[in-house]
Parts: C-alpha cells; structure tokens; sequence
C-alpha cells in the first residue's frame, strides 16, 4: 500500500501528479488555508505532508497525528516548523535551500533599488494624474551606485546580493552577521565585516537577510532606525517581525530615513495600517521567490525530500535538504 500524504496549499497540478507514483496525494487545488484543526484533521493518517509558510507544525500538531513521519517544507525559511519538537519525536524536517538563492537576490536588489529611486510612488502619482510639469525635485531620491551597501545577515541571499551590489553597481559592501564569513569569501564579494551600529550608522541602503527566530524578533526597532543617515533606505525580504512595523512607520512618516522596501510583514497577510499610510515605502506581498522557474524548483525539492524520506525512490533514506538529519536513523515507525 502506497504511503498517504497532504500537500497542504494549492500547487503546480503537473508536478503534484508527480507524486501520485509513490503516494495517495491529498491536495488542495481550491487552495483554502487549513486552520490548526482542519489541518489536523487532513493530517490524519498522513505519513508526510509538504507544507508553506501559512501552516505551523509544533509539538500539539505532531502529537495529535502520530502518523505523520516526515515534513518538507517548500521554503527556505522555517520558522513555521518547530524543528525540536519534530526531533525529538522522530519527524523529519526539510526545507528547500540554494534553488531560490538567485531569483530571491534579484528580488531584494530590485525592491531596494524601487526604494531608493521612488518607483512605486512615482508611478502612483501618475496613475492619479498628477503629472502636469517637470520639476527638479519630483520624487528626487538616492543613488545605488557606488552608495554603501549594508547586508544584515550574510548566508546565500546576502551573499548574492552583495554581488549583484560589488560587481553590478560598484558598491561598498559592508555585513553584519552572527558569525563572520572565511577571509577569501570576504575578499570575492569585497565584503567588510563591521558590528551591528557600524552598520547602521554607514548603510546607504540596508538590505535585512537573516533567518527569524527568538532572537532576531525585532532586531531593528526604534533605537536602531534612530542609528541610521535620513537619506539611508532599508528593505526587508527576510521575515516580518525582524522589523518593528510600528517603529518603522513612525521613523518613515517623520522621515528620519528616507524610505523603506517591505516584501514581508509583522502578522501578514495583514498589513499595519500605520504603514499604509506612508507614501515613502514600496510594499510587495510576499513575492521575493515567485518566479515560475524557482516556485517549481522549490516545490520539486520538497517533493524530493519527502520521497526520499518516506523510503521511496532511488534516494531513498537520503533526502537532499534535511533540517535534522539525525532523525533519518530513528524515525517515527509507519503504518504497519
Ligand atoms: C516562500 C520564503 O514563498 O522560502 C522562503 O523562506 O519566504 C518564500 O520563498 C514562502 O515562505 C512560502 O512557503
């Protein structure tokens, strides 16, 4: 009998078929978002499930279905997944690394990029039809050539983007993060290393890129902005909640910085109403990897992972991205 599993959101139909060879798939084509107990409820008897950033599996998820063996999740970040919890219970983890590192860089370079130049009001101001003259201040904003490039978080995205910056535009790169990169990849990406106020206090543009977790919750809030240039812009691609939304607003309305880009957002999908009603920020929803190569790439490796996990195909046992690899030895017993 073929293992059962849930692809929790509405996904590529052509490549959830793909699954249907080692799995009796339940999927979600109508795309509703499972609350807690319905996912529960779709869990049962599901010895994997591949799921987004919308569904949230801790330790009461996992102890009410007790069959459910393997996790894969179809995004890079994980704070949706209490991986100890699924460790300790003998549950696998993925998530989907290095095939979105790219088109998430492009993303954060453009959206930076749409903040310093005013793309998005500019374009506002048009389509009310206000644009009746020239003028020589009309949404004058901040170069990103030779600016300073300020990443905060240095892994794969930071990385890339500090190349886009370094090689495309001619930028000083400087970083902050937890721990310092090898001295030969500081000098590729032409990279220096500064604490947390250097960085701030220099960014012409501050791009954040690091994981959320505990302590990462509001790592940029009042006291932070109060650090930075007004002339400086900060975009945030990584995780609402990095970022004090509330903080960011009042520093944006009394323009103590310039502007900000936000693809990610404290509680999204709601947006706070104190930065709706801000002119200077460019807001997207989500969309840093939403490219149809990558969102497939994306999908395909979680789908690899999980079949790799559940003992199929001819990986299986060696999933290709695993977040706890120690539990590929003791994993929760399958149906009998
Ligand atoms: C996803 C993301 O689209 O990979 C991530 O961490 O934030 C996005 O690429 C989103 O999380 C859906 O799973």
């Amino acid at each position: 009998m073929k293992p059962s599993i849930l692809v929790a959101r509405a996904v590529f139909p052509d490549l959830v078929e793909r699954l249907r060879a080692w799995f009796e798939v339940d999927d979600n084509p109508e795309d509703h978002i499972l609350d807690r107990p319905q996912l529960i409820q779709r869990l049962q008897g599901k010895a994997g499930v591949i799921t987004t950033g919308s569904e949230r599996i801790d330790a009461q998820v996992l102890d009410a279905c007790p069959e459910l063996r393997a996790v894969c999740n179809m995004a890079v970040g994980y704070n949706n997944l209490d991986v100890p919890a699924c460790t300790a219970r003998g549950v696998l983890c993925s998530n989907t690394p290095d095939v979105l590192t790219e088109t998430t860089a492009d993303f954060g370079f453009a959206l930076m990029m749409a903040t310093a130049r005013r793309i998005t009001e500019a374009e506002h101001f048009l389509r009310r039809g206000e644009w009746t003259r020239w003028a020589y201040d009309m949404f004058i904003g901040a170069d990103v050539h030779r600016a300073t490039l300020a990443v905060l978080g240095m892994g794969r995205i930071g990385q890339a983007i500090a190349r886009r910056g370094r090689f495309g535009f001619g930028m000083q790169v400087i970083y902050h993060n937890r721990s310092r990169l090898p001295a030969d990849t500081e000098a590729e990406l032409g990279a220096r290393y500064v604490d947390k106020p250097t960085l701030l206090r220099e960014a012409d543009h501050l791009v954040i890129v690091v994981p959320y977790s505990a302590e990462s919750h509001h790592l940029i809030g009042a006291q932070e902005l109060a650090q930075m240039k007004p002339t400086a812009t900060l975009t945030n691609i990584a995780r609402g909640g990095i970022v004090d939304d509330v903080a960011l607003a009042s520093a944006l309305r009394e323009r103590r910085i310039a502007a900000a880009g936000l693809d990610v957002f404290e509680g999204e999908p709601r947006v706070h109403p104190d930065l709706l009603a801000v002119p200077n920020v460019v807001l997207t929803p989500h969309i840093a990897s939403a490219t149809v190569a990558t969102r497939r790439a994306m999908f395909t490796l979680a789908s690899d992972n999980l079949v790799a996990a559940l003992g199929c195909g001819p990986d299986a046992g060696r999933p290709p991205t695993p977040l706890n690899p120690e539990v590929l030895s003791r994993m929760r017993p399958g149906l009998t």
